[in-house]
């Protein structure tokens, strides 16, 4: 029976955690990015390669690129955008030169993942992620001072960033702030404040509507160009999936999916299922989710989170959390049966644990947390498995 591909993310040399790590934890595969080349940029073969020998000098594959950024500029279709179009394909023709073919992308504006606190202790004493709104508001509000903010937030909300304001040192509050502008791992994009907001700026008069249709219009270019060369062209969903600092966003919902699906039909017009992204719409229903969209699913995010009714959320251990993981993994593994494929899957973040509480570790990207959450899904997956073929 097809199973899923087990892949980690790796940022290349810099990362404190090794490729030999990576396959010591069982996969067979690594998800990495060439994040030294400045975003626009075309990537060259020869860096590519250069990468490609060196993940399988540690006897595994590069099975998917995370992420060719998408330039600000394609977003907002301002300036020489469509040069930055031009490099894009030729990058998709470059990875599909050196047999790289799985792209993973978003199309989120100006931030990249967002939480508001990256050492959040668990009973158990591990460090998790987590998003707390009312401290995006309190930023938003009382740090970036953003012109008419307040009109983007109910009373409710306004008093409870107010009161958890109040309650924050100076330390706490220049944390926060860093947290949410320089960026999280992979995120390609760091800010001072004053960068922040005009990057923000430059949204001016871009509602979700106009971004959605550039988005569009990136995928009519850059579609036919990935179907020319094989490659499948992935869309991560915007985290947390609503709209933050007044920013538009359209890739939240099933109906969001189901609008790009339908204006590029092509099945290299792809999803990259993150679990932890769309999970924190309840309204999300993830293995209905996996069913309605599984012909177009070429790469899992698979981690689990624990949401309330405010939009805060935390990322729980893989198993645990509002997302059905049986029923996901279960939903997944049928969709390859179907299909006749492997889907390469990684484990998404995970929490600081153990021996690695004591090292510099990347913000979800600890070595032993992904460990743990990556032995809990092999080990569902075979149950699963199994218990198909023995009911045979
Ligand atoms: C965070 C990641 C994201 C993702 C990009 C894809 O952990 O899932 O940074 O790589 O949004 O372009």
């Amino acid at each position: 029976m097809y199973q899923m591909q087990q892949t980690m993310r790796w940022y290349g040399p810099n990362d404190p955690v090794s490729l030999w790590d990576i396959k010591q934890a069982g996969c067979t595969g690594v998800v990495t990015a060439l994040h030294h080349i400045p975003n626009g940029e075309i990537w060259t073969i020869e860096e590519i390669n250069k990468r490609k020998v060196e993940v399988e000098s540690a006897g595994m594959q590069w099975s998917v690129v995370e992420s060719v950024p998408v330039h600000e500029a394609i977003k907002t279709q301002h300036g020489n955008f469509q040069n930055y179009i031009d490099n894009y394909k030729q990058t998709i023709r470059n990875l599909s030169e050196c047999v790289v073919n799985i792209v993973t992308y978003n199309f989120m504006p100006v931030m990249d993942w967002t939480r508001t606190n990256l050492a959040y202790e668990m009973p158990d004493k591990s460090l998790a992620l987590l998003f707390v709104k009312a401290e995006l508001v309190a930023f938003d509000l009382f740090i970036l001072k953003r012109k008419n903010a307040a009109a983007d937030y109910t009373e409710k909300e306004i008093e409870a960033a107010t009161s958890r304001f109040n309650q924050m040192n100076d330390a706490e509050k220049s944390l926060l702030k860093n947290n949410i502008i320089k960026g999280l791992p992979g995120s390609e994009e760091s800010f001072t404040i004053e960068a922040f907001q005009l990057a923000l700026d430059t949204y001016d008069g871009i509602d979700s509507e106009k971004l959605l249709a550039h988005l569009i219009y990136f995928l009519q270019e850059i579609i036919p160009v990935a179907d020319a060369c094989n490659v499948q062209m992935v869309i991560h969903p915007d985290d947390p999936p609503y709209s933050l600092l007044g920013l538009p966003r359209v890739v939240s919902t099933a109906d969001d999916v189901q609008k790009i699906i339908a204006a590029v039909p092509s099945l290299n017009n792809g999803l990259c299922f993150c679990t932890g992204s769309f999970g924190v719409r309840a309204e999300n229903d993830l293995p209905a989710m996996v069913k309605q969209f599984g012909d177009r699913i070429h790469f899992l995010h698979l981690r689990n989170t624990t949401r309330n009714e405010k939009g805060d959320f935390f990322e729980d251990n893989h198993l645990e959390g509002d997302a059905d993981m049986y029923a996901i993994v279960k939903e997944i593994v049928s969709i390859m049966q179907n299909r006749k494929i492997s889907i390469p899957m990684r484990p998404d973040h995970g929490h600081q644990m153990l021996d690695d509480l004591k090292k510099k570790t990347n913000p979800g990207y600890s070595a032993i947390g992904r460990l743990r959450g990556l032995a809990e899904i092999r080990g569902l997956e075979m149950g699963i498995v199994k218990s198909i073929i023995t009911s045979k």
